[in-house]
């Protein structure tokens, strides 16, 4: 038996150490590394499974030829007649249209290993392409963050046991971050309070001793309702003029314009809760909060962010061990990045397009038109909004290639799969955008069937473009896994990671040698390099300068009842990990008394729909869902359907000064409801 090290690559908080078990060159089991200390030997059942992933007889195993897109005759090609179309058709395109512009790049989290950008790498190599920038995922809050502290980074999350209150808001880390609830709950043993606000009652909420309901979209107004109450309580920061700027506008705009009776109308929650919990936050020390992603899917995000961080500094928990306000952090991820950016070869002026809008700006795109499209470590026709356009923009296309391990919605749409390996078969480097660890994926296995990595793939098509038209890709042609992954570690990174030289990481993951507290000494990132209550870099970028409450958008009479879409424990966002033991249908969840208004009970099928699309849905009452909200997690389900077959593209109000792009709003969705 050999053991390897491995790293859970997914879109996922807790970026887990895996130890691998081969016999005779198959993989028998995975583990939870016992000697990580955020994984702590153990790993969730989504990654559990990946040994029946693995050798899934569904996974494809070879190239495949789409004999007309959605019609699901896939035959067999060569990895060589896969390259030849492939470079072929990118030669052609640039001399037809005398640019590399019409071939485009949609990637994103399928993957989050370092190695994955060789396609980016590759497409730079070509020249001049179109890609997706920005994220579908957290741009309102990371831009909030940024503006208010100058980097976004957050504590080590094993600090968080040292919190005497916790507030979970908008975050569901007992689905979504499981490894974070053992902190949580060794902090309860230490005798923390925790507090977990969300739209419904979660999982989450379940594990807290408190829940708080919240209107949706509303939290930045409840967070300036706290901060009211700690002005009038003086339960403020006394050093407030010492590390942050522009506490004066903050405090003018708390007298003026905060009422605490408008903020329960709005945010649903009671003013004397709101009282009680203000008290609480303002006299407990050390008090955590951990803003999620959910709460920043709105048109209003990036301000309800703010608005949460102004919170923290008001009641100066910021920097304290234990507490602050957490979100998630990008320091760990300083690579040298040397495989996006191989040089380049002429005009390099990338058209770039929203990756949350993608299908619309790809079609108004004309000169010259997208006719290319290449989809890699993502699942747009299941992910995105707007799935009409992209049905348009999919048959202006000449070719579209697939990367991925399994068919997918995408896939179906894709003239060419290219069959790609897992963290099993490739060398990888990983870091997290939660704790501090970094490491090193090493293979375990080798390729199942003809599978070949991302990064394998890339060195392929340049060395079969450079064949075809010599100098055309300036990306290499080919390498070796291991040392192009040793090359990401450059000087800043040594230097994060504490290291002398990258061989060092092939040891085993190593944690950045960060302080555990963010911001520990108050000295801020920011231009003025205080905590920013006031943010000129936000009014420049025509921001709201202050963290004030903006509404988000309202129901209408067509549509009255907001969709949420949360993640769910059985998968990770499109990928799943119980294959082949799926839901039929979707699941409505709606509160018991809405149901009755329509004559639902459970079981009942009924038809949600908007302008958007319509989706048929089982009907599931539950307590803790207020009446005008209606929840369908993002499970697997066998209906030929998309639920985001219902979702448009509204963007949040952040997202363009730090990732290029304006985020996805996915929670402003509004839909009808009918019985069946
Ligand atoms: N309704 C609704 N929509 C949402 C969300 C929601 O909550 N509700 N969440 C949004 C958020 S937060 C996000 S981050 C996005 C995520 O959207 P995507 O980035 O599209 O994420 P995934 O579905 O995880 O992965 C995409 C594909 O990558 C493939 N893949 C896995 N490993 C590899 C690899 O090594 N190489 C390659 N090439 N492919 C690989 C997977 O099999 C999968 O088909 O979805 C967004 N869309
Ligand atoms: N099992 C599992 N784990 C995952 C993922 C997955 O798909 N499955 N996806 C990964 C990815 S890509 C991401 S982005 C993270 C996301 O993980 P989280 O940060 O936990 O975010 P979400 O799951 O989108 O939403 C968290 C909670 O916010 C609530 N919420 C929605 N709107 C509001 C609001 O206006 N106010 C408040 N207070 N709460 C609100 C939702 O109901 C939900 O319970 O999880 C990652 N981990
Ligand atoms: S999906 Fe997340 S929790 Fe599960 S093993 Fe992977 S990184 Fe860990
Ligand atoms: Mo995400």
């Amino acid at each position: 038996m050999e053991f390897h090290h491995n790293i859970c690559p997914r879109n996922c908080y807790d970026t887990c150490s895996i130890v691998s078990t081969t016999r005779n060159g198959v993989l028998i089991s995975v583990e939870g590394n016992p000697h990580h200390e955020y994984t702590s030997g153990k790993l969730c059942p989504k990654a559990l499974d990946d040994v029946k992933k693995v050798y899934s007889p569904q996974r494809v195993r070879y190239p495949m030829r789409q004999r007309g897109r959605y019609s699901g005759f896939w035959e067999r090609i060569s990895w060589d007649e896969a390259l030849n179309l492939i470079a072929e058709k990118i030669l052609s395109l640039k001399e037809e249209y005398g640019t590399s512009l019409p071939l485009a790049m949609n990637k994103y989290s399928g993957n989050f290993g370092i190695l994955h950008n060789a396609m980016e790498g590759l497409f730079t190599g070509i020249g001049a392409t179109t890609r997706a920038v920005g994220s579908p995922c957290w741009s309102a809050g990371v831009e909030a963050q940024t503006l208010d502290f100058g980097t976004f980074f957050c504590s080590d999350p094993l600090d968080m046991v040292k919190a005497k209150l916790i507030w979970l808001w908008g975050v569901n880390p007992a689905w979504t971050a499981v490894h974070q609830m053992p902190i949580i709950f060794d902090a309860i043993d230490h005798g923390a309070k925790v507090v977990c606000f969300d739209t419904h009652f979660s999982a989450t909420a379940a594990r807290s001793h408190q829940f708080i309901q919240v209107r949706p979209g509303t939290d930045g107004l409840l967070a300036l309702g706290f901060a009211k109450v700690l002005l009038e309580e003086n339960l403020i920061d006394p050093e407030l003029s010492v590390y942050t700027l522009g506490h004066k506008e903050y405090i003018h705009y708390l007298r003026t314009q905060i009422s605490l009776k408008k903020c329960s109308e709005i945010t649903g929650v009671p003013v004397s809760t709101i009282r009680e919990l203000a008290l609480e936050y303002g006299q407990t020390h050390p008090a955590c909060i951990w803003a999620g992603f959910g709460l920043q899917r709105y048109t209003n995000g990036g301000q309800t962010l703010r608005s949460l961080d102004a919170l923290g500094a008001f009641a100066g928990h910021l920097g304290e061990q234990g507490g602050g306000v957490q979100y998630a952090q990008f320091e760990t991820w300083r690579f040298s990045e040397a495989l996006q950016n191989p040089p380049h070869p002429i005009d390099q002026r990338d058209r770039l397009l929203n990756i949350n809008r993608f299908s619309e700006e790809a079609l108004s795109c004309t000169d010259p038109p997208v006719k290319m499209l290449w989809i890699s470590g993502r699942n747009p026709l299941s992910q995105d909004g707007n799935l009409q356009q992209w049905k348009k923009l999919i048959s202006q296309l000449d070719l579209i290639v697939v990367n991925d391990l399994f068919h997918t919605k995408s896939s179906g749409a894709a003239d060419l799969f290219l069959p790609i390996t897992t963290h099993y078969e490739h060398w990888d480097l990983n870091s997290s955008y939660w704790h501090y660890w970094v490491g090193v994926n090493e293979p375990a296995i080798s390729p199942v069937g003809k599978a070949r990595s991302d990064l394998q793939i890339a060195w392929d098509v340049s060395s079969r473009l450079n064949n075809l038209a010599p100098g055309s890709c300036t990306f290499p042609t080919s390498g070796n896994e291991k040392e192009t992954l040793l090359r990401e570690l450059g000087p800043q990174m040594l230097d994060i990671l504490g290291l002398k030289k990258p061989e060092e990481i092939l040891n085993g993951p190593v944690r950045a040698k960060f302080p555990c507290t963010a911001w520990e000494n108050r000295a801020f990132a920011t231009p003025s390099g205080h905590y920013e209550f006031f943010s000129s870099q936000a009014a420049n970028a025509h921001l709201l300068p202050l963290p004030i409450f903006v509404p988000p958008l309202n129901p209408s009479i067509d549509a009255p009842f907001r969709l949420l879409t949360p993640h769910h424990h059985s998968t990770i966002n499109s990928q799943v990990y119980a294959l082949g033991a799926h839901n039929a249908d979707f699941v409505l969840h709606l509160a018991p008394e809405l149901a009755q208004r329509y004559d639902l009970v459970v079981g009942d099928r009924a038809q949600i729909w908007n302008e958007s699309g319509q989706l048929e849905v089982v009907i599931q009452p539950e307590l803790g869902i207020s009446i005008d909200v209606l929840i369908i997690f993002q499970e697997k389900v066998e209906a030929n359907s998309t639920l985001n077959c219902l979702i448009g593209t509204p963007l949040t109000d952040m997202g363009y000064l730090i990732l290029g792009a304006r985020g996805f709003a996915l929670n402003e969705t509004f839909v009808n409801l009918r019985k069946l």
